[in-house]
C-alpha cells in the first residue's frame, strides 16, 4: 500500500505528533489532565487525522511503533509541564488492540523511566473490544500495569460489548462515556438515562468517570445534575498542539 510506505517514511521523519485535549473537573472548571490524540504533520504542510492512518497502521502493525512514539512524547511533554509548574496534570494515551497485545508493559515502563513522571499521572485508554479478545491476558496485563500504579480507562464505554463482568474482573480505574451518548443527552431519554446510570454505577464501584464529547453549556449542566465529576469536549477545547494547550491551561487554572 502507498499509505503504508508513507506512514513508514512519516515515522522516520518524526511526523506523528500528539495534540492535547483538556479534561476538566466539572465543579472547579480546572484542567486536571489531557488526552493525547495523534496528528500527522506531513512534509507537504498538511495535517492528517487518525481516521486516515490509524486503521492502516493497525493492520500493518506499524501502530506499535507509532503508538510508542506518541506515548514517549506525551510522557516527555507531561514531565516538561510539571517542571514548568503545571503540576498534577494527568496524561491519557490511547492504546490500540495490536499495541495492547504487543510488548505493552515494557514499552510503558520504559516510557515512564525515560520521562521520570509518576506512574499515577499516566492513564492508558483501552476500548472494550480490545480488552475482550483474550480475557486471561487482559486481566494479567491490567494487573501488571496497576502493580506499578499506572491508571487504565475503558474508552468509548457503552459502544462495544460492554459487560458488567468486565467491571468486576478487570483492574481498571476510569470509564470514559462515549460521546454518542452525550450527544443526545438533552433529546433522547434513553441516552440521558444511560449516562446518569453509568455515572451512578461508576461511583458505586469507586471508578472515575468522564463524559466525552461535551459541546454545549446545556449538556454540561445536565452532566453536572447527574453528578458527573469530569468532562471533556469541544465545549472546552478541541485537541490542540502542545503550545496552545499550555496557553489554555495557564489561562484557565
Ligand atoms: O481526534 P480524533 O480524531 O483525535 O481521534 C480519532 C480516533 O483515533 C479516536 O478513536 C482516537 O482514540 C484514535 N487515536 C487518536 N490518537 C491515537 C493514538 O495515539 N493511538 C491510537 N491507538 N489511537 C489514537
Ligand atoms: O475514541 P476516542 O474517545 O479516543 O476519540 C476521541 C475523538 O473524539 C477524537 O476524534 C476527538 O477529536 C473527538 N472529540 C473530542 N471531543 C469532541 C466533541 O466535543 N465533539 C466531537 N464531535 N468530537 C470530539
Ligand atoms: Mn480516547
Ligand atoms: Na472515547
Amino acid at each position: 500500500l502507498a499509505i503504508e510506505k508513507d506512514i513508514r517514511k512519516g515515522l522516520e521523519n518524526n511526523e506523528f505528533i500528539p495534540y492535547y485535549q483538556p479534561r476538566v473537573d466539572i465543579r472547579t472548571g480546572r484542567v486536571v489532565g489531557m488526552e493525547a490524540l495523534v496528528r500527522w504533520h506531513k512534509a507537504d504542510g498538511t495535517v492528517g487525522n487518525p481516521g486516515e492512518f490509524i486503521p492502516v497502521a493497525e493492520e500493518t502493525g506499524l501502530i506499535v511503533q507509532l503508538g510508542e512514539r506518541v506515548l514517549r512524547e506525551a510522557c516527555r511533554q507531561t514531565r516538561i509541564w510539571h517542571s514548568a509548574g503545571m503540576d498534577g496534570l494527568r496524561v491519557s494515551v490511547n492504546i490500540s488492540a495490536h499495541q495492547f497485545r504487543a510488548n505493552l508493559v515494557d514499552m510503558v515502563f520504559n516510557a515512564l523511566d525515560e520521562s521520570g513522571i509518576d506512574p499515577e499521572l499516566l492513564e492508558l485508554e483501552i476500548t472494550e473490544s480490545t480488552m475482550m479478545s483474550d480475557l486471561g491476558q487482559t486481566v494479567s496485563l491490567l494487573e501488571r500495569l496497576a502493580g506499578r500504579g499506572i491508571l487504565t480507562a475503558i474508552d468509548d464505554f457503552g459502544t462495544g460489548h460492554s459487560s458488567l463482568y468486565y467491571l468486576k474482573t478487570f483492574h481498571i480505574n476510569t470509564l470514559k462515556i462515549d460521546r454518542s451518548f452525550v450527544e443526545d443527552i438533552l433529546n433522547d431519554e434513553n441516552d440521558a438515562n444511560i449516562v446518569s446510570t453509568v455515572i451512578s454505577m461508576a461511583k458505586n464501584l469507586s471508578l472515575q468517570v468522564v463524559a466525552e464529547g461535551v459541546e454545549t453549556q446545556e449538556q454540561l449542566d445536565r452532566l453536572r445534575e447527574y453528578g458527573c465529576p469530569e468532562v471533556q469536549g469541544f465545549f472546552y477545547s478541541r485537541p490542540v498542539p502542545a503550545d496552545d494547550f499550555e496557553i489554555y491551561v495557564r489561562k484557565t487554572n
